[in-house]
């Protein structure tokens, strides 16, 4: 079997570079390891930023988009006693929506499926070759077990961090960077209409908290937690007796309304970037490239900014033949990982409890700073809601 581009992963950034390509006339196959049903009832990121949503309804998913996302002018930052609103269209003249990527995902199958570009999912022992030449190609065994080559002018690596893509480029040519943090999140989600109109940002001598939200009757919320803490110990009147505490229920007659709990599972921090992304025919892009962890809301943005690039650099390279694009992607997209890696890694660093009681001060300080000073909470802001693409 050909095809112009092979894409691995059925994740927000293959499924977008699928629709991208389509738009331009460019054929491509994507393989999935997971079913359908698996990718769609994924729950992960939750903010997009202004530049993602005009990408979006660019390419055709927007109209769902735009009729149940929610516009948050900005977010709350707290700690102790006092809630402050960083209002980011004043600061940065952006705002974000809150449009789960469940849902993006969901908008994005849909429209492959109408466009009748061919998806393997539910594939195995998914192998890549030659990507170094001039004739790549990827083997797989498809879900009825029968084996496939699947031959391409190139291929797009975008099976997240776990995924065969990264591990095909030259050990002797890459370079990694690696943090792990020294705690996780539990996230949860609740049916429950929000106790807030904006995402509150909690710092607390217990750890940190989130209170975010799906729709006007769905809420997510996240407590920093160890990173091997085991679930279990989480009952439901835990989880919520922790977020009154850290999210300050009670203080200024401000309330958390509880519901039930439909989803909670713990999550690794981690930040991690791989470079190059690209090696001969073969281009990462997404989480397979980079992981930030999720403070900054920035993972599912950086997916979409790199794709933004990765989708010009193939058209130009496939359909006009120069290949121009192509060579400066890897450079242009990590100026951006860079960006993103950084500002995920302050806030992180800034909002959850962690070192000793020196470390505290030094956190409540440059919470401070960051209200009382526009400079610094314009920072945050143009940060949080989106550098421009190409940045
Ligand atoms: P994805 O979404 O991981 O998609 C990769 C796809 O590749 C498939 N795959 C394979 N396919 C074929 N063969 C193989 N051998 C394969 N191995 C893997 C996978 O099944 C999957 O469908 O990467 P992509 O497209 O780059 O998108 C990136 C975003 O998903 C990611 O950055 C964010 O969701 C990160 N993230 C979060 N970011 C936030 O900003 N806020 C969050 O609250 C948030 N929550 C999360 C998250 C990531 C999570 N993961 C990856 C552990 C919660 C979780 C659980
Ligand atoms: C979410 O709603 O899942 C979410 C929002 C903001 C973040 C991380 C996760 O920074």
């Amino acid at each position: 079997m050909r095809t112009q581009v092979a894409i691995i992963g059925a994740g927000p950034a293959g499924l977008l570079l699928s629709q991208m390509l389509g738009l331009e006339g460019i054929e491509s196959v994507l393989i999935e390891r997971q079913s359908p049903e698996y990718v769609r009832s994924r729950i992960r990121a939750g903010i997009l930023e202004a530049s993602t949503v005009e990408l979006l309804k660019q390419v055709g998913v927007g109209e769902r988009l735009a009729a149940e996302s929610m516009e948050h002018r900005g977010i709350y930052l707290q700690w102790p006693g006092e809630r402050h609103h960083l209002d980011f269209v004043k600061l940065a003249g952006r705002s974000v929506s809150v449009y789960g990527q469940t849902e993006v995902t969901k908008d994005l199958m849909l429209a492959r499926e109408r466009a009748g570009q061919q998806t393997y999912y539910e594939a195995t022992d998914v192998e890549l070759h030659d990507v170094g030449g001039d004739s790549p190609y990827v083997t797989f065994v498809d879900a009825s077990g029968q084996p496939q080559r699947l031959d391409a002018d190139a291929i797009a690596g975008c099976d997240g961090f776990h995924g065969p893509s990264r591990k095909a480029m030259p050990e002797a040519e890459q370079r990694t960077w690696e943090k792990e943090y020294p705690f996780a999140w539990l996230g949860v989600l609740a049916d429950v209409a929000p106790s807030t109109d904006e995402l509150i940002y909690a710092w607390h001598p217990d750890g940190f908290a989130m209170h975010s939200m799906r729709s006007s009757h769905v809420s997510r919320f996240y407590l920093q937690v160890r990173p091997d803490e085991d679930i279990n110990a989480w009952s439901d009147d835990r989880i919520w007796a922790a977020l009154t505490t850290r999210l300050g229920a009670g203080q200024h007659g401000w309330k958390l309304e509880t519901g039930v709990v439909t989803e909670k599972s713990v999550l690794p921090m981690r930040s991690f970037v791989t470079t190059p992304m690209r090696h001969g025919r073969l281009f990462l892009a997404g989480d397979a490239a980079h992981i930030v962890p999720p403070t900054g809301a920035k993972g599912l943005n950086l997916a979409v900014a790199d794709v933004a690039l990765l989708a010009r650099a193939l058209t130009t390279w496939l359909r006009d033949g120069s290949e121009k694009l192509a060579e400066t992607y890897s450079d242009t997209a990590l100026r951006r990982v860079w960006r993103c890696t950084h500002f995920s890694w302050w806030m992180t660093t800034m909002l959850h409890r962690h070192g000793d009681d020196f470390d505290a001060q030094l956190q409540l300080s440059q919470l401070q700073r960051t209200i009382a000073s526009e400079a610094a909470s314009t920072e945050l802001a143009e940060n949080y809601a989106g550098l421009p693409i190409g940045y």
